[in-house]
């Protein structure tokens, strides 16, 4: 009997793993569930049939996870995100379960290589970049670390669009990752929930409400079915769940309307309802401010509250004990509105009084905020929220005057103040503040690195930090180092545990026994052979997709990540040119042969942002055309990065270009992936750059630039970029270049604005910190020159970035924020 004194149902025999029996189990899978023998399979079918296979093992263990979570009946934790950048799964997988070796022992066997499958794995790509591959890696870790943790998310038809380069400019395509299926999922429809838009409020009926009880009766409804993903940790230890939303009508037809005649009208609802899960917003660090938008981010939300509730009920009974056993964290303030939705839920559904609703939310939510750039903070105008979500605007006026009630009686703040913590912004149009809103309702409120940390308490939340300054707190991003590490870099990985055997895959700490190695020219001479490798991969990859020839030999610099002016993509391409010049006025001089590789997308409707990539391959056309710099500089723009494609230029990466302005880039998590992969970073002073420093050792990383406080000074003293430019030969000369169009012979004009831009504001401090970048870009051709050195410092790296693992991340939010003991 089980727990709930029910006979013991017959469970599924063990399965043992070796190559045979599953070599046996693919064939099987082929044969009845694809329904095609072993001669008619196509390279997709065999895919499928693996994945099957490997699903039955992470099955198995899903299951028991999932009892023992019930069992134990301890807190879980609920993670909010609208995105999940989680990639391929099929070696994660097979890896995490430890069977990769027998799957590839298995498949060669039946004549099938397992490389060409697994490309054909489609790239789920959920999310636009770091935040959304962050909410990734947590899944992973949180099961290695046997955190009880649900992802909970939206299920989008499209994710981030495929990117085209044509004629140099970026065109985006969608993305259909679900043409051939989707086998890790699982739709449970017997979890389904009914979410509302609009309407109206009235009284509540019931004879015992009490005065804040209400009746929200929307005047538009659509059904929230879940699609269920397991999420293996590192040796199957646990199993958790991904939980994708996925938007359907509740009368997928019309009939009335059809047999009248009108056989589009029937379709309205059903069209509405998928609309509303069918695309990602394809905007990083930027509010994409349409209604459509505040709908997904409702939806979601809602129906994720409602399973959290379900469930608690369900198991717990009482609704007054949910902040005890549920941790739901919010990342970012995209699920912000589900502070409103559980006060709704607890006043309307369960009666609860303000007060105590009010504190069970606040105990129950905790907030990551991931930037602080003022322009990428969300704020939906009142009508809008009052239209789509009447009940929820009465909610947050009444939460606000408390709140703004409290401040004031603390008796710290003038009316500036108060106006800045209000949940709603009254300067111009009125807007509600989901940033504010997301730090009233949680008691924990964290940043992504120790200096993102230090200036959310100075700028954006400074009043809200005096209000309640124990609410924020630092929770320095990691990144997964089985993907990272052990999965995308097997030569790097085998060199290692060679040297230092295998307790660094259960502890990535213990990386640093390598330390001992850097000095070793034997092992450095390994350690170099598989760099080596791994850009020999890198150049055939390229030569095949975009027909470039990059040399092995030469000094691999890559810039991979979203095209952002805060990111300054443009320092990096202004260097090229700049270098690009110098060698063609000397080339006497002893270059250091260096390959600049630039990967990333636009937002598509960032018009700079675009203008960059198309420069970039401008200036790659001019430079690779050159016969005065053949085999020195090379300039290449990959078209589509994304998680997989990361994964092959990672581990072939020399250099790791981190050069945001100061105080911008709240973390970065690429910076974290390179530099385990043996590359040294050139960074500016800015997110986890700082840390990084800190742990691999300053001689270890070429650090450049003005730091936060610098740019703040300079920009408070008046910043004149067009003084700084005229003190700098070699910048002006690369700015008059582009902007005169020596790159665009066939619109001269085309980067006149943007050069402009420079000369006039320089927003981001390209003109400020350029020589100080140039002369760091010297510098590391120095380093290069000395091989033995350069092969020195990445070991280094390697060595002492086991800190950056988020299996250190999810201890320290499962210990400080969401109190479980792990
Ligand atoms: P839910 O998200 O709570 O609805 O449950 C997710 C999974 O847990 C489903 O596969 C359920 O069948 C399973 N489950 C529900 N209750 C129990 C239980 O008491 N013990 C073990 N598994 C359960
Ligand atoms: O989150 C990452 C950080 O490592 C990066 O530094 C940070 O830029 C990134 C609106 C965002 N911040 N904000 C976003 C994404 C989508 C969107 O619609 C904002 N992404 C970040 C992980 O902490």
């Amino acid at each position: 009997m089980n727990l709930k004194g029910q006979p013991t149902l017959p469970k599924p025999a063990p399965r043992q793993v070796d190559p045979q029996v599953l070599a046996h189990e693919i064939v099987e899978r082929l044969t009845y569930r694809i329904g095609k023998n072993a001669e008619a399979a196509k390279p997709h079918d065999w895919l499928h049939a693996v994945i099957l296979a490997i699903r039955d093992r992470v099955i198995d263990a899903w299951i028991n996870s999932t009892q023992k979570t019930y069992e134990e009946q301890g807190r879980r934790v609920y993670y909010l995100s609208l995105e999940f950048l989680i990639g391929r799964l099929m070696r994660d997988a097979a890896s995490n379960m430890e069977m990769l070796d027998d799957m590839q022992a298995a498949l060669s066997s039946l004549g099938v290589d397992i490389d060409i499958i697994a490309a054909l794995e489609p790239d789920a790509a959920l999310g636009n970049g770091g935040l959304g591959r962050l909410a990734a890696c947590f899944m992973e870790s949180m099961a290695t670390v046997d955190v009880p943790a649900y992802g909970y998310g939206i299920r989008y038809v499209n994710g981030m669009f495929r990117q085209e380069i044509s004629d140099g400019w970026q065109v985006e395509l969608p993305e259909t990752w679900l043409t051939h299926g989707n086998p890790w999922e699982f739709e449970r429809r017997e979890a389904s929930y009914e979410i509302g838009f609009g309407g109206r409020v009235d009284p509540s009926e019931s004879a015992d409400a009490g005065p804040h009880q209400m009746r929200w009766r929307p005047a538009e409804r659509v059904i929230a079915t879940p699609y269920d993903t397991p999420i293996a940790g590192w040796r199957g230890k646990r199993v958790n769940t991904l939980r994708l939303w996925e938007a359907q009508p509740i009368d997928p037809i019309l009939l009335d309307r059809f047999n009248a005649g009108d056989h589009l009208g029937a379709l309205t609802e059903s069209n509405r309802a998928e609309a509303l899960t069918r695309v990602l917003y394809p905007a990083d660090s930027s509010p994409a401010g349409q209604e459509l938008r505040l709908r997904q981010e409702y939806f979601f939300s809602s129906a994720s509250l409602q399973d959290i509730v379900r469930r608690h009920i369900q198991y717990f009974g009482d609704i007054r004990t949910l902040p005890d056993k549920a941790a739901i964290q919010l990342n970012d303030t995209h699920p912000a509105v589900a502070v409103a939705e559980l006060m709704r839920i607890l006043l309307d559904h369960h009666g609860l009084d303000f007060d105590e609703a009010w504190d069970m939310t606040r105990r129950t939510f905790s907030y990551t905020n991931h930037t602080l750039l003022p322009e990428a903070l969300e704020s939906w105008p009142v009508p809008l929220f009052e239209r789509m979500l009447p009940r929820h605007m009465q909610i947050v006026y009444a939460v606000n005057s408390r709140l703004l009630g409290e401040a004031r009686r603390s008796g710290q703040f003038d009316d500036r103040s108060i106006g800045t913590i209000s949940l709603i912004d009254e300067g111009g149009e009125r807007r509600v503040r989901m940033g504010n809103l997301a730090f009233a309702g949680s008691h924990s409120v964290n940043g992504v690195s120790a200096l993102h940390t230090e200036l959310m308490k100075e700028t954006v939340f400074a009043d809200f930090h005096r209000l309640y300054p124990a609410r924020i707190n630092n929770k320095t991003n990691g990144v997964t180092f089985r993907r990272w590490l052990m999965q995308c870099n097997h030569g790097l990985f085998e060199l290692i545990r060679e040297a230092i055997g295998d307790r660094f895959m259960d502890d990535p700490e213990a990386l640093r026994d390598l330390d001992r190695f850097a000095d070793d020219s034997a092992f450095q001479e390994k350690f170099l052979a598989v760099k080596r490798g791994n850009k020999v991969a890198l150049a055939d990859l390229l030569r095949q997709r975009v027909n470039a020839r990059i040399d092995p030999a030469a000094l691999f610099d890559i810039q991979i990540k979203r095209i952002h002016e805060y990111k300054r993509q443009l320092l990096n391409i202004i260097e090229a040119v700049s270098l690009y010049d110098q060698i063609r006025s000397h080339p006497e001089k002893d270059w250091v042969p260096r390959v600049k590789l630039f990967g990333g997308k636009a937002a598509p409707s960032y018009h700079n942002a675009k203008l960059i990539i198309k420069l970039a391959g401008d200036v790659a056309r001019a430079v690779n055309h050159d016969p005065a710099v053949q085999g020195l500089l090379k300039v290449q723009f990959v078209p589509n990065y994304n998680v997989s494609l990361a994964e092959v230029m990672i581990p072939a990466a020399d250099l790791s270009e981190q050069i945001s302005t100061a105080g911008m880039e709240a973390s970065g998590t690429g910076n974290m992936k390179f530099a385990v992969n043996g590359a040294l970073t050139i960074g500016t002073l800015d997110g986890a750059n700082v840390e990084m420093r800190d742990h691999v050792g300053e001689e270890n990383i070429v650090i450049f630039g003005l730091t936060a406080a610098q740019v703040n000074e300079r920009r408070a003293q008046g910043y004149h970029p067009r003084d700084v430019i005229a003190q700098s030969r070699e910048l002006g000369q690369a700015l008059d270049a582009i902007a005169s169009g020596v790159f665009s012979p066939d619109d001269p004009g085309r980067y006149r604005d943007l050069v402009q831009g420079i000369y006039d504001h320089d927003w981001f401090m390209v003109a400020a910190d350029f020589d100080s970048y140039s002369s760091a870009q010297r510098r590391v051709d120095a380093m290069w020159r000395d091989q033995a050195l350069w092969a020195k410092m990445a070991i280094h790296n390697v060595a002492r970035m086991g800190w950056f693992s988020s299996d250190r991340t999810i201890r320290e939010y499962a210990a400080d924020i969401w109190k479980l003991s792990v």
